[in-house]
């Protein structure tokens, strides 16, 4: 198995955390001939990475998905622990951020390096990452990871766009961090610090992020 996608993008990464969470080998492949060539739209029409190439040829795309995908052949793994409640809230928790949060980080990333960004574009993007961040808080659980005592898809799904918001939306345009103060979402970014998996898995996605963000800022 596979995983076509680029190192930066928080979707890619929040599958191959997953993976590395349930000790599974999975590689990533960059689009062939880019993410915007007829070959990687006959892979995905929809033009989107991440896409799962499994071993005998099937494309799977969306992160929430694959993840799902993987946790399906591996149930017995760590991923989606607890009970069927304990599952709901991880799922639930990345959910809430791909629906009322995620739109707004990537509306800001796309205003890195542009000279005459639009103000008002971003000023609403800041206001509703700030309300989607709110509601993804209140769904977490006190501590210590996302959905509660062990890691899990929730985890996944959160540390690439905090990552991502410690870069640039609260650094380079004034976002509150989410991560220093006394919130769920501090509370929790401390686990992550601490726990080496995802600590690993931040520093190397956070370089990821960085280059992108230099090779915007020098206009490339
Ligand atoms: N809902 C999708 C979102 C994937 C997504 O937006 N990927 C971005 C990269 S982070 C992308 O492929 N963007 C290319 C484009 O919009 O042209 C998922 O969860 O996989």
């Amino acid at each position: 198995m596979k995983l076509i996608g680029f190192p930066p993008s928080p979707y890619t990464a929040r599958v191959m955390l997953f993976a590395r969470l349930k000790g599974l080998d999975l590689t990533r492949e960059s689009p062939p001939g880019g993410l915007h060539s007829p070959e990687f739209k006959a892979i995905n029409p929809i033009g989107k990475i991440p896409v799962l190439q499994t071993d005998d040829g099937q494309l799977l795309p969306e992160s929430s998905v694959i993840c799902e995908f993987l946790e399906e052949l591996h149930p017995q793994r760590p991923g989606l622990p607890g009970t069927a409640q304990d599952k709901a809230r991880a799922r639930l928790i990345a959910r809430v951020y791909d629906l009322y949060a995620a739109a707004h980080s990537t509306a800001l990333m796309r205003q890195v390096g542009v000279a005459d960004a639009d103000q008002k574009a971003r000023a609403a993007a800041l206001e509703g990452l700030a309300a989607g961040l709110a509601h993804v808080e209140r769904h977490m659980a006190d501590a210590p990871y996302a959905a509660g005592s062990q890691p899990s898809l929730a985890d996944c799904a959160l540390l690439p766009p905090m990552v991502q918001i410690r870069r640039v939306a609260a650094p380079m345009f004034g976002l509150a961090d989410p991560t220093s103060g006394t919130g769920r979402i501090a509370r929790w970014w401390k686990t992550m610090e601490s726990d080496p998996v995802f600590a690993e898995f931040a520093a190397g996605y956070d370089k990821a992020v960085q280059g992108l963000v230099e090779k915007r800022l020098a206009g490339a």
